[in-house]
């Protein structure tokens, strides 16, 4: 992978009221860091109320193992994993309801983090919920599960740091490690879109806001 060591000013002529800084992680990856800091306090009670009506759960892999992560979506279509193999569900399995609509601050917090990344006219139709306690890790893996590769995955981390792997286009392929921290937003599109990633375990600790848990946020378009 080329590097990326240099932070470029993007956005220094609009909205210096917000942090003007991206970072540059791969060729068509943008970390916004803290770029979330300003409406955390609207976004955990939205979150609140899609966990009432679709509580997180450990699903289970297609080859039986259960995940450590918990997991849960709203939007218009949720992304599911069950013994017959991994896919997006208009219904959670475990309501048998639709999934909860997604909460506007989180369609609009997607919309302008990857607007600042360079693709316009993000609509997220389904967002994944992912909540780590110390310990959970999320193995190398890639998101197929998608119709179109050409739209970006938009992720926020919230809570305890993370150590982000991300890696090539082959599983065997070296990694970088990104740390992710509370408030957070990643842009991954293009050729990035379907590299190798995953998370090392969450180190044990406290944070001020969300307690003993990381939770993060993947916006994508699934259909
Ligand atoms: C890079 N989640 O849910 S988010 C996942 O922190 C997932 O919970 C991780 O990987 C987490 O599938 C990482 C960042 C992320 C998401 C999708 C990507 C990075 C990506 C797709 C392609 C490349
Ligand atoms: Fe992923």
């Amino acid at each position: 992978m080329a590097m990326f060591s240099t932070t470029f000013d993007l956005f220094a002529d609009h909205e210096p009221e917000q942090q003007a800084r991206a970072e540059q992680i791969g060729e068509q990856s943008w970390l916004l860091r803290g770029f979330a800091l300003p409406i955390v306090d609207q976004l955990l009670p939205a979150l609140d109320v899609v966990l009432a009506a679709s509580p997180l759960r450990h699903m289970v892999t297609p080859g039986g193992f259960s995940m450590s992560v918990g997991t849960s979506s709203c939007g218009d279509w949720g992304w599911i994993t069950d013994r017959s193999g991994y896919r997006y569900s208009a219904v959670d399995p475990l309501s048998g309801q639709p999934w909860p609509q997604m909460p506007t601050s989180f369609a609009a917090l997607a919309h302008s983090a990857a607007e600042r990344a360079g693709f316009s006219d993000f609509t997220a139709d389904s967002c994944l919920i992912n909540r780590y306690v110390p310990g959970a890790k999320m193995s190398l893996h890639q998101d197929k599960d998608e119709k179109d590769y050409a739209a970006p995955i938009v992720s926020l981390s919230l809570g305890l740091p993370a150590m982000f792997l991300f890696g090539g286009f082959a599983r065997s392929d070296k990694t970088r490690r990104i740390p992710l921290l509370h408030g957070d937003l990643v842009v991954w599109g293009g050729v990035d879109r379907l590299r190798y990633h995953g998370v090392l375990p969450i180190k044990q600790g406290q944070h001020p806001r969300l307690g003993e848990q990381r939770i993060n946020l993947t916006f994508r378009v699934a259909r």
